[in-house]
């Protein structure tokens, strides 16, 4: 039951859901509901618990001869449903494929079984429904946080896969019907527990390092070539680019709002989507300097590894370097607020010359 309440959360938090949203983008909302179920089904077994154990204590009813029993899952029917999940389109041809085996461009959607709303173009830069892992990333740092996500990950596995062999065998070889006598020799074990309080501290360890380092490559801001000014207001950000004067002699400044649920053209996507995104050239040094105007706020972008909270009366600075052309969403992920889901962030790079096109136009 915690599985299926928590871990939903897991794969949310890697596509970027900021907490504490009252609304989200439709991309989250299947995990969600997953996780609803998974809570009701917690709400519900946490009753029947209790009710078990007041029939034992209060009723004096003893367990049933074979607690373990599981009755057989029906493997054919699972086989069945899994090869008929395929997402990709090599899964949708024959082996070997024809030469020509689409007549027009094949559109990939995803997960079949659940998403008949969601039938879009695959996107990469902003979260998928059902999606279980990061968003494809689009910047050094991110490209390095991955890699710490995975390192870190080793360890869990190993973790997971040793404690469970160890509650598996006490399950197995301790049991009260099979093994009667299984408490005799269960005193101490200095070596054992001298194993066990060690090796987690040493993995500990192993962990730090890496992250460390992390954690001060990505503070350090390299030579910028471009400042962004970034200010959250309740509920919507303006931008301000300080390098750059317009025809009045004045910084190129805007402000961006949410595009609301009625104006929404075909394939933008609700709660992501604002009427001006912040324009950035790829392959560039970009410095954003973030503050708020009235409450804390977040500026978060997943794909380019960005959060960066922003305090009213004080500057904050991330830097950010986009390895491609793109468009990648955020959303603020600060309480802020009762629209706090309602002011997110989208960040266009495009090439040098697009930008500099951009710039003369404003
Ligand atoms: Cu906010």
């Amino acid at each position: 039951m915690c599985n299926v309440t928590f871990f939903p959360q897991h794969f949310l938090g890697l596509q970027g859901m900021p907490r504490r949203i009252s609304d989200y983008p439709d991309a989250f909302a299947g995990w969600n509901i997953v996780s609803s179920f998974g809570s009701i089904i917690s709400v519900v077994a946490t009753g029947l618990f209790l009710h078990i154990v007041y029939l034992q204590l209060v009723g004096n009813k003893n367990l049933s001869r074979y607690p373990w029993y599981a009755p057989p899952v029906f493997y054919d029917y699972l086989q069945i449903l899994l090869s008929r999940l395929y997402t990709s389109l090599e899964w949708c041809l024959n082996s070997p494929p024809k030469v020509h085996a689409f007549v027009s461009l094949p559109l990939s959607s995803s997960f079949k079984l659940f998403s008949i709303s969601t039938i879009f173009v695959s996107l990469c830069d902003a979260p998928k429904p059902w999606g279980l892992y990061f968003q494809d990333s689009a910047s050094p740092q991110m490209e390095a946080l991955i890699e710490l996500h995975n390192d870190i990950m080793f360890y869990l596995f190993a973790i997971l896969f040793s404690v469970g062999w160890i509650l598996l065998s006490i399950i197995r070889n301790f049991v009260y019907p099979y093994n009667k006598i299984s408490n005799k020799y269960l005193n101490h074990g200095t070596l054992i527990e001298l194993i066990w309080t060690i090796t987690p501290a040493l993995i500990l360890i192993l962990i730090a390092f890496p992250s460390f380092k992390l954690l001060y490559l990505m503070d350090e801001v390299t030579d910028p070539n471009l400042t962004v000014i970034v200010e959250g207001h309740q509920w919507y950000w303006s931008y301000q680019y300080i390098d750059f004067l317009n025809s009045d002699d004045e910084y190129i400044e805007y402000d961006s709002y949410l595009v609301p649920e009625s104006d929404l053209t075909a394939g933008s996507l609700r709660m992501l989507e604002v009427d001006n995104r912040v324009i950035l050239p790829e392959l560039t040094h970009t410095r954003f300097m973030v503050t708020a105007a009235d409450v804390i706020h977040s500026f978060a972008v997943p794909a380019l590894s960005i959060k960066c909270d922003a305090y009213p009366g004080r500057l904050n600075q991330v830097s950010v370097h986009i390895n491609r052309e793109g468009l990648f969403y955020g959303q603020c992920s600060e309480i802020c607020g009762i629209l706090h889901s309602s002011m997110p962030i989208a960040i266009q790079s495009v090439s040098l010359e697009k930008f500099l096109l951009w710039l003369n136009s404003q």
